[in-house]
């Protein structure tokens, strides 16, 4: 039996995914972005200087990943010698919009696929935010199927929880959160100017002057998000793994992992970051070569030769496209597949014995929920990665604002040369985002972005091997085969942005 899931809520952007279903398990799955856009083509003899101010339109969760990766890749080019205060802002703006976009991650994207919102039915309490959910609720019920789109009900069938409390409990976490999520995004634009898409970032550092107030306010703003990761973001992940702990094993992708290392922690381009990059196949890490990657279309959207390199990537859009099924294309790294995001991040990280907070924190886990560190790859590992990376990154960046120094320059002086190229390479929440600029009389000649979600929710490459998502969804028994609450539990875990996928 066929079945389409879309079109997928609560993600960005417009996915379906296509399932084949034999005696209730998913024996074919097909991720379709079903939008374009084009950002790399109106690119084009644009000043370089608009780049990082453009490719931020791509996306309104992830602006500032897109800013660092082109500021990245402009500091290349341009060759430039960044201050510390321009390596510590870039940090600071964009490690504030992960930890919002984890907490929106779970939260308001994920939480609902297991936590029960029709148990607020029953709230009897006084809490004005719950009782105003609960009216929320009940009008969704009561116009039926009137509204499609409603961000509660109708929802897929399925076994969510059952304890009232426990469900309550989470709602209120629900919304709490985005009392929190807001604290962060005032934390980014403290040094990023405004959220989304920061006017302050720039190759090389930053135009905002590090006061002590804006120190200090951002510390405190920082501490209050930490305090909410620790007391209740991860209690709440505990408590869901520990409802469903078939979740450790359901949603494994089969490929390796992609990580570009996250956060410089010197000036130097190539210095070492908070957390390390790497790419890990068969057990194995190794360092990561750009040259590796190329991108395959045989099954995307578009004419242009297929298997480039990214530095001759091109975009020509053919909609009726014989076989293809995607306008998201197929990036593989040396010809194999690999999933990026938080779990990425963190195996990456973790095999290297790199950072000993990961180290720390993936072992306490995973002693607690009785499983293999191997088993990150799943639905429950990817949220509980997320976590794993708010609570590092959140200790980092404290840390790090205290070594700002508030006379010391924010930015490199910047001298655009005729021509010259650049890779710059981050890690966004969503995992590895890789960006290229090719300047020739002074103006982008050639723009390129490889985004986490182009990885993760690619179609098939040229040899019919399945994308990251494809291949987590094949295998995995479904209730109820018209619905299918567990593919889009996995789906979620991936955090799909199909907007930033197709850019
Ligand atoms: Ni539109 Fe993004 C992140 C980037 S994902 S959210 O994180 O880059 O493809």
């Amino acid at each position: 039996m066929k079945v389409d899931l879309g079109p997928i809520t609560r993600i960005e952007g417009h996915l379906n995914i296509h399932t084949s279903v034999d005696n209730g398990v998913i024996t074919d799955a097909q991720c379709v972005g079903e939008m374009f856009r084009g950002f790399e083509v109106f690119l084009q003899g644009r000043d370089p200087l608009d780049a990082q101010q453009i490719t931020q339109r791509i996306c309104g969760v992830c602006p500032y990943a897109h800013a660092i990766a082109s500021s990245y890749a402009q500091e290349n080019a341009y060759q430039l010698e960044v201050p510390p205060n321009g390596r510590i802002l870039h940090n600071l703006i964009q490690g504030a919009n992960h930890l919002y976009d984890y907490l929106l991650q779970f939260y308001q994207l994920s939480a609902l696929d297991f936590v029960d919102v029709t148990a607020i039915l029953k709230y009897q309490g006084k809490d004005t935010d719950l009782l105003h959910l609960k009216g929320w609720v009940q009008a969704e019920l009561a116009s039926g199927k009137a509204y499609p789109a409603a961000p509660f009900l109708p929802r897929l069938s399925g076994n969510y929880i059952s304890d009232t409390d426990l469900n309550i409990g989470a709602l209120k976490h629900y919304l709490e959160s985005m009392k929190i999520q807001q604290k962060a995004n005032r934390a980014s634009a403290i040094f990023g100017g405004k959220f989304p898409h920061s006017t302050a970032i720039f190759p090389g550092g930053a135009t905002q002057t590090p006061s002590i107030d804006r120190i200090t306010n951002y510390i405190s703003l920082i501490k209050e998000v930490r305090d909410f990761i620790h007391n209740t973001y991860i209690p709440d992940i505990v408590a869901v793994a520990g409802g469903f702990p078939d979740y450790w094993n359901i949603g494994a992708s089969t490929g390796g992992f992609l990580s570009y290392g996250l956060m410089p922690l010197s000036s130097d381009r190539n210095s070492e970051r908070m957390l390390a990059p790497g790419v890990l196949l068969d057990g194995t890490v190794s360092p990561v070569d750009f040259e590796q990657i190329t991108q395959d279309i045989n099954h995307s959207k578009y004419s242009s030769p297929t298997g480039l390199k990214v530095r001759d990537s091109t975009l020509t859009p053919d909609p009726h496209k014989q076989d293809a099924y995607s306008w998201i294309k197929a990036p593989r790294y040396n010809g194999k597949m690999v999933e990026v995001g938080a779990a990425a991040r963190i195996m990456v990280d973790y095999t290297q014995g790199h950072n000993q907070a990961v180290k720390k924190l993936v072992e306490t886990f995973a002693g607690m929920a009785n499983i293999q560190p191997s088993q990150l790859n799943s639905v429950l590992g990817r949220h509980l990665c997320r976590a794993i990376c708010g609570a590092v990154i959140a200790d980092f960046l404290l840390a790090e604002a205290e070594r700002l120094d508030p006379q010391g320059p924010t930015m490199a002086d910047i001298t655009i040369p005729a021509s010259a190229e650049g890779f710059g390479a981050t890690e966004a929440s969503r995992g590895g985002l890789l960006h290229y600029i090719q300047i020739e009389n002074h103006k982008i000649q050639r723009y390129e972005c490889v985004v986490p979600t182009t990885w993760n929710a690619s179609p098939q490459d040229d040899q019919g091997n399945p994308g990251a998502m494809e291949t987590a969804l094949v295998g995995t028994k479904v209730q109820n085969p018209e619905e299918q609450i567990e593919a889009l539990r996995i789906v979620h875990s991936f955090d799909p942005c199909i907007a930033c996928a197709v850019h």
